[in-house]
């Protein structure tokens, strides 16, 4: 016998996941965790017996309910559903999944669009956090055709615009978590930041790298990724998440100077595979780092002095744009993005019975 679970599966920005009602998961953690697991496949490399894409930009989730906070229309919740491991994690927050939350709750009824344009505020439950998200919703329906692209993703659609405010130390409890803009672990220059999402940064000629290498270059690379790791392990304490080994969470990231024109080269790894393009987050907590003093992304980013700035993140896919807004002393207002996201599929995903019933068994 098999459980039945509405579900609609989506791509948010570059990555894809299965978006959920609250109401229609198990309330208590470890049942939902085991339910999660199952729907994506997980433990298993290929999760082939599962909805997950054997990687962890394809093995991600989105629970949403509406809010019953004043300031926000709905919450998110984003659960990390490890591909090989059987482990769930709710430490960090996901903006491409983001991206497709609020067109979920339209789709789902939770809320109305609104002629022209329809703007939903959501809480993200990871961080305790508001996001805005901004749709065109011309005669206040929902259309995902449009003609924006964003790289690594092929076709365009039409844009989502993503607003936050005081994001900082959204995990860690501070922009900088270690209290200062760069400290030296296992012989490195690192900076620590979070501004959104906890991320190492590292100049990549100090670990022996040029910075453009290819995603499967550097995920073969596995003396690298042994450095990588010891000062990730390290960061962890540093920067108050205790220790990391089993957390997603903190991101390293390594840098060089733009090769395309933009503002700063980036290749991250999320946290042990080299990321095709850059998270959203990621990106903000990077784009922080080229306009603050003595980070070690100051002397290599172009940025300008400039109260709204536009950062252009470049990856191994192509670039990612973030607008950051500051004040006169330089520090950072908020911060936008464009992303767009579109359902792919809407129905009834399928666990074994002995995982869970539901009512509509
Ligand atoms: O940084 C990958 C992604 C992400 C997370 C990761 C994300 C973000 O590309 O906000 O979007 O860092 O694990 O979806």
């Amino acid at each position: 016998m098999q459980t039945k679970i509405p579900c609609m599966l989506m791509r948010g920005g570059t990555s894809k996941g299965a978006y959920f009602l609250a109401q229609d998961l198990p309330q208590e953690i470890e049942l939902r965790n085991r339910v999660l697991l199952a729907v994506m496949g997980s433990p298993d490399s290929r999760q082939i017996d599962g909805i997950g894409g054997g990687t962890s930009l394809t093995s991600k989730v989105a629970i949403v309910q509406k809010s019953n906070r004043e300031e926000a229309d709905i919450d998110y919740l984003f659960a990390q559903v490890s591909v090989d491991q059987a482990q769930v994690s709710y430490d960090q927050n996901c903006g491409n999944i983001l991206a497709g939350v609020a067109a979920f709750a339209l789709e789902r009824g939770l809320l109305n669009a609104i002629e022209g344009e329809t703007v939903v505020r959501v809480y993200m439950q990871n961080t305790a956090q508001i996001a805005r998200i901004i749709m065109q919703t011309p005669h206040a329906e929902l259309d995902y055709t449009g003609d924006t692209y964003i790289d690594g993703v092929p076709e365009p659609a039409k844009e989502i615009i993503l607003e936050f405010e005081n994001i900082e130390g959204s995990t860690c409890g501070q922009l900088f978590p270690t209290g200062q803009p760069q400290d030296v672990i296992e012989g490195v220059a690192v900076t620590c930041i979070d501004n959104g999402m906890p991320v190492v940064l590292i100049n990549a000629q100090d670990v022996g790298c040029v910075g453009n290498e290819s995603k499967e270059v550097l995920d073969q690379n596995d003396e690298l990724k042994a450095t990588l790791e010891k000062i990730r392990l390290q960061a962890g304490y540093k920067m108050n998440l205790g220790d990391v080994t089993h957390k997603t969470i903190p991101k390293m990231c390594l840098i060089s100077p733009a090769q395309q024109g933009g503002s700063i080269n980036t290749r991250s790894f999320i946290p042990h595979v080299c990321h095709s393009a850059i998270g959203v987050f990621g990106a903000t907590s990077v784009a922080t780092a080229c306009i603050l003093k003595n980070t070690v992304a100051a002397p290599l980013a172009n940025t300008s002095q400039a109260m709204e700035q536009r950062l252009d993140i470049e990856h191994p896919s192509g670039r990612f744009t973030v607008l950051l807004r500051l004040n006169i002393a330089g520090e950072i207002l908020g911060c936008g993005f464009i992303r767009t996201a579109r359902p792919l599929f809407d129905g009834l995903v399928q666990i074994p019975h002995k995982i869970w019933t539901n009512h509509l068994n």
